[in-house]
């Protein structure tokens, strides 16, 4: 209901509409209809109320509320169902704790801080209030698990496709990770459950810094992290950007549905950090030092150690001496 009355209150244009008028469009008395302008205040609105005249909305928090997302979405499944948290542990703890109780694919979580993100291997990922986008996103395709992990790859050619569209020039770091200027702007957590046969549901974990300053990051973060903001120099509408992240996420993930990879390998290719390069990769604690050959339609990489061509499925890749971070 609030979102309709703030539809209404946009729609009008800078004009004052009667509570009266609102309560008779939606059905609902006088009095509800105060009460949710109330709890729209509370969330951040800037209404305007003048007796005899109305309601009057000046301004619109930048909060990544179902409503705000909303406006700019046109997805079918990505999103379509938004759960929202002012602050959370992670995204990606609660979408575990509901995943297995939802049937449809595309529910998103969202919350505006996190006390406990995760990165890989239960690193921390920064996740400052009101900054950022962390989202976790609940699949459920009908595939086998094997297929689960390139799902990560498939994310990252959407993310980068999104901030393309704001003339962001990003890269990709394989496997997880979207960089600036040598710089992780964003990193991409994918867990499962599943049997061999069996997939119950992927959960994509998206952390993108977007409107993070130099002093939202500590010590270790400083020299190899960044934020949309610092690149670009200038302020983003989260709302906006992660209804077009959704946009693209969907298309994508419809394309990877009907195995039609050729643009997410090309884009994968051309997008890379690591193609042609001298890399240390980190397999299973044992280092081996190769070049980076190819990426694969599968999602893998392949490279070229002590003269043989490896093809590797998950790990740690880090370019020797030319990039500050390593994880
Ligand atoms: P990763 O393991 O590749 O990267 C984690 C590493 O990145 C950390 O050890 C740290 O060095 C660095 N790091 C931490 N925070 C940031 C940051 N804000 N920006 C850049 N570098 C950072 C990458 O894991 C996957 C991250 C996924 C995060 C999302 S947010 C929503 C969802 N919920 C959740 O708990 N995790 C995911």
């Amino acid at each position: 209901m609030r979102e309709k009355i703030l539809n209404y209150l946009r729609s009008s244009n800078d004009n004052y509409i009667s509570g009266q008028k609102i309560s008779e469009q939606l059905g609902i008395s006088r009095n509800a209809v105060w009460k949710h302008i109330n709890i729209l205040k509370e969330e951040g609105y800037k209404i305007e109320s003048v007796s005899n005249r109305g309601y009057r909305l000046i301004e619109s928090p930048d909060i990544l509320s179902k409503a705000e997302i909303k406006r700019y979405l046109d997805t079918t499944i990505i999103g379509k169902e938004i759960i929202y948290f002012d602050t959370i542990d992670s995204t990606n703890n609660y979408a575990k704790k509901i995943a297995s109780d939802i049937d449809s694919d595309g529910v998103v979580v969202v919350s505006e801080e996190q006390t406990l993100g995760r990165g890989r291997m239960n690193r921390l990922w920064t996740s400052p209030k009101y900054k950022g986008i962390w989202m976790s996103i609940i699949l459920k395709p009908d595939f086998p698990t094997y297929k689960a992990p390139q799902i990560t790859q498939v994310m990252a050619v959407a993310i980068l496709k999104a901030f393309e569209k704001y003339g962001i020039d990003a890269k990709i770091k394989w496997p997880n990770d979207i960089v600036i200027n040598k710089k992780k702007v964003c990193g991409i957590l994918t867990e499962m459950s599943g049997e061999i046969e069996k997939l119950n549901y992927i959960i994509i974990g998206i952390g993108i810094n977007v409107n993070l300053d130099i002093s939202d990051f500590n010590e270790e973060l400083i020299d190899k992290a960044s934020s949309l903001k610092i690149e670009a120099k200038r302020n983003f509408d989260r709302a906006e950007l992660i209804a077009e992240v959704m946009k693209q996420i969907e298309r994508y993930y419809f394309k990877f549905l009907v195995d039609d990879l050729d643009e997410i390998t090309e884009m994968l290719n051309s997008y890379s950090l690591l193609l042609n390069q001298e890399a240390t990769i980190n397999l299973n604690g044992k280092e081996y030092i190769g070049k980076v050959l190819n990426i694969n339609r599968d999602g893998s990489l392949e490279v070229e150690i002590d003269g043989n061509v490896r093809k590797i499925i998950s790990g740690e890749v880090s370019i020797r001496g030319l990039y500050k971070y390593i994880d």
